[in-house]
């Protein structure tokens, strides 16, 4: 019997939806993942963070979570289940990293790489300031920028500490623990 996939993702958000804050936000689309397919195996819990880039907007709420794939889904279509659930809680893209309801992002799924190593070292290697302006047409997998976050790191590794990158052959409690101190101390558990 094929092994099935698992999908790491991350969520967040820092706008209110419907007078719900953004942590209620997460709840509800945790518990709509089922409808689309995604069996939620486990969720990490909810953080306080500081708006990446510093200053850019009031503080996020984020967490991590471990879904188990139907036999034979994709990422692509793993990424328009997501899309699904975003737009079900408010999201509009308008801005890039504006104010967001609901953001959800494919971290990876199990040790895929796509939509190929050289796709996704061009991702990787995007000098910062290019980070800003260029956004890829398509799905990177691992999420080019999973190891820089905390506010990604931090839930994952309540969840998937032992997760290794495919490319960069560390696992999430590695990465976590290759960031600034100050870095992870700012991601705070409501
Ligand atoms: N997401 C962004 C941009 N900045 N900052 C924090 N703290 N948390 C996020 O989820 C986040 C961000 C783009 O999606
Ligand atoms: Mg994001
Ligand atoms: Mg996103």
């Amino acid at each position: 019997m094929a092994r099935r996939k698992n999908a790491l993702v991350a969520l967040g958000g820092n706008a209110p939806w419907a007078n719900a804050a953004p942590d209620q936000t997460i709840r509800a689309a945790l518990s709509a993942a089922g409808a689309e397919g995604l069996a939620l195996r486990a969720a990490s819990r909810i953080y306080r963070t500081p708006a990446y880039p510093p200053g850019s907007g009031p503080d996020y709420a984020n967490a991590a979570a471990l879904f188990d794939l139907p036999e034979g889904m994709t990422p692509d279509e793993v990424l328009v289940a997501l899309h699904r659930i975003e737009s079900r809680f408010g999201r509009e893209r308008v801005q890039r990293w504006g104010a967001r309801t609901l953001d959800i992002d494919l971290l990876a799924v199990g040790d895929a790489v796509h939509p190929d190593r050289a796709g996704f070292d061009r991702w990787r290697n995007l000098p910062p300031d290019r980070q800003r302006i260029e956004a890829p047409g398509r799905l990177i997998l691992p999420h080019p920028r999973l190891q820089d976050r905390a506010f990604v790191l931090v839930p994952l590794a309540e969840i998937a500490a032992d997760w290794r990158h495919p490319v960069l052959g560390k696992t999430v409690a590695e990465m976590l623990s290759d960031l600034p101190e100050a870095d992870r101390l700012a991601v705070i558990a409501l």
